[in-house]
């Protein structure tokens, strides 16, 4: 059983990062945004962000068997609603506050949206969040600022799985 966990603040990279290492290791990324809005795993509306809110006890049964199978990669850009259990490892992507604003302008966000994203990175909300939640040797933050930052990430990632492959089996 294998399961990186991935999460950030939106726009830092995780999708980019998770799809690549899915296809350097043949592991499962699985993307809970799209899981959620595919089955319509939601629990009312959040008239202030304009957004569905995501009804974490059903997209936890959702994704209870495939994660008791191993060899996924979760994406998400935080909370800690998932059981501790399921993940070996928790990579927490960060980006700059000038480039996230660039990357997140550019997916349409503007206002209250796109301040409330920018102050979650500035606060390192999500790793705080994520230090709190999983046991803090577990848990790595890693730069995703330039394109060097990806492929070094994904050699180290990659690096950490193999070891972890030889020291389970
Ligand atoms: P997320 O899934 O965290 O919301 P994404 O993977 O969709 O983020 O990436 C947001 C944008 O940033 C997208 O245009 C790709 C770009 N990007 C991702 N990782 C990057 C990196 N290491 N260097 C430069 N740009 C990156």
């Amino acid at each position: 059983m294998l399961l990186p966990l991935q999460r950030g603040t939106p726009g830092v990279g995780k999708t980019t990062l998770g799809k690549e290492l899915a296809q350097r290791t043949g592991l499962t990324y699985i993307n809970v945004g799209d899981l959620a809005q595919e089955g319509e795993l939601y629990d009312g509306f959040d008239d202030e962000y304009q957004c569905p809110v995501l009804d974490e006890d059903r997209v936890v049964d959702e994704l209870e068997d495939r994660m008791n199978e191993g060899g996924v990669i979760v994406d998400y850009h935080g909370c800690d609603f998932f059981p501790e259990r399921w993940f070996h490892i928790v990579f927490v992507l960060r980006t700059d506050n000038s480039q996230l604003y660039t990357r997140l302008e550019s997916r349409g966000y503007s206002g209250k949206k796109l301040q409330d994203n920018i102050q979650c990175e500035i606060f390192q909300t999500i790793y705080e969040e994520a230090m709190e939640a999983y046991r803090q040797e577990i848990v790595h933050q890693l730069p995703s600022n330039k394109p060097e930052d990806l492929e070094n990430n994904l050699e180290q990632i990659v690096q950490w799985i193999d070891q972890w492959i030889k020291d389970n089996n």
